[in-house]
């Protein structure tokens, strides 16, 4: 715990001993991956130490917050710290979001940023859920591959992880909690199978087209059907180097290159490294199950083949709705760029996708639902357009307050809801501010 600094580790014993103190706890997590990892910690967590527990899933701070047990809030709680501060039972929040407000109160908040540490790239509420256990525990190291999937899940992996992420990493490694391998983040039944379905990666002109792949595969002389992590080296260097040129062509900067293939995260007994289990809370929490993702992580074999299930539907959607936007294209204003998209939980992905492995890099993706009154907006940036000054969470939460919704999140990735009327102004707002962000 060295490498954390003291007012946080401070910080986590306050938490620790809350753990110690009760026996049952509330937790109500984010339901997407990252919160479901947290709560898989946590639940963990406390059944190794015969605490029970009682966890909910929401997609938005909860209207009645729940009396009568200690509650932690994961991954969720930094945009509502006054209505925290008034609950009366023991709170522990661990959340990453970034947060303008500063409050008084005697519960314990864990906010990275508030310890000098960058919540939107460095920790997620997975890892802080790690760090919380294993300030309480040290012997729950063996939870890494969990709370580190949520960093994933939440791409703080691409390009590789850093800071507190990449020291968990480090030490779980030498501690052997987990084991690394080297290769192309495929996975799937046989080679052909794997690109038919690769939508994250996704390889612009390969991914879902079959032909494609079996001309790519005969002249590599490759086995459709071979296993991907058997593949001979020589191959699969040349497969990579094809796969590469297709993000090339797309003009996709190197450290997303570079994230196509790299160490792969073992966990000694679970037969799954932290790429595929990432992508396996991502599927379950994109159908609304994430009950079901928390209970495979909690060791239900039944529930895991569900979500493999899960996984391989949504995979093909996926790839599918990604290569009508690739060779469709999408619109575009002067600092910005847009589709509509008809499934709300599935925008968000899409754009961070497309952003990632096709889309014009110099704009910002939104992604839009138009629903019965309001209209339900993702949008995702690049590290590189960050640099340059982007913050799309507070330009979402700046246009809502004056337009009457409610926006926020991350700099490169954010959300809001506005009237359905208002889509249009929402989009002449942020291709303004998003112009102004990038001059200065
Ligand atoms: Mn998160």
């Amino acid at each position: 715990m060295q490498y954390l600094p003291d007012a946080l580790k401070e910080r986590l014993e306050s938490a620790a001993d809350i753990l110690d103190k009760y026996d049952k706890f509330r937790i109500v997590t984010h339901y997407d991956a990252d919160g479901i990892s947290a709560a898989a910690v946590l639940c963990r967590t406390l059944m190794k130490s015969k605490k029970g527990f009682h966890t909910t899933f929401s997609s938005s701070f909860p209207k009645n917050i729940p009396a009568g047990l200690p509650i932690i809030f994961t991954d969720i709680g930094n945009s509502h710290l006054e209505k925290i501060s008034s609950i009366e039972e023991p709170v522990i929040v661990l959340d990453h979001h970034r947060t303008d407000k500063t409050v008084e109160s005697d519960k314990v908040l864990i906010n990275p940023h508030e310890f000098g540490i960058d919540g939107s790239r460095e920790v997620s509420g997975g890892t802080l859920a790690f760090l919380l256990s294993i300030t309480y525990e040290e012997t729950n190291w063996t939870k890494a591959i969990y709370g580190l999937a949520g960093a994933a899940a939440d791409k703080q992996g691409v390009g590789g992880f850093s800071g507190v992420n990449k020291w968990i990493i480090e030490t779980a490694l030498e501690k052997k909690k987990l084991r690394m391998r080297q290769g192309l983040y495929l996975d799937g039944d046989g080679i052909r199978n794997a690109l038919m379905n690769a939508c994250d990666p996704y390889f612009p002109g390969i991914s879902g087209r079959k032909d494609e792949i079996d001309r790519l595969l005969e002249d590599l002389d490759i086995d459709p059907d071979a296993p991907v992590d058997e593949l001979p080296k020589e191959k699969e260097r040349k497969l990579a180097s094809l796969l590469i040129l297709s993000l090339l062509e797309k003009d996709i900067p190197p450290h997303v290159i570079d994230s196509i293939k790299g160490s792969k995260y073992i966990h000694p007994d679970l037969d799954m490294d932290m790429d595929i289990l990432y992508k396996l809370l991502n599927s379950c929490a994109r159908v609304s199950k994430p009950g079901l993702a928390l209970s495979f992580c909690l060791g239900d074999d039944k529930a895991l083949e569900q979500a493999r299930e899960l996984r391989k539907d949504y995979r093909w959607s996926m790839v599918r709705r990604l290569q009508e936007l690739e060779d469709q294209g999408i619109k575009s204003l002067s600092n910005i760029q847009f589709f509509y998209e008809d499934k709300k939980t599935r925008k968000g992905e899409l754009a961070g996708l497309g952003m990632l492995y096709f889309l014009e890099q110099s704009k910002p993706t939104f992604g839009i639902t138009l629903l019965k009154d309001r209209a339900d907006i993702s949008c995702r940036g690049t590290r590189d357009l960050v640099e340059r000054g982007l913050d799309l969470g507070s330009m979402c939460r700046e246009i809502c307050e004056k337009l009457g919704g409610s926006g926020g999140g991350h700099d490169i990735a954010a959300g809001a809801t506005v009237p359905k009327d208002q889509i249009e102004e929402f989009l002449e707002l942020a291709d303004a501010a998003v112009g102004q962000m990038l001059d200065n």
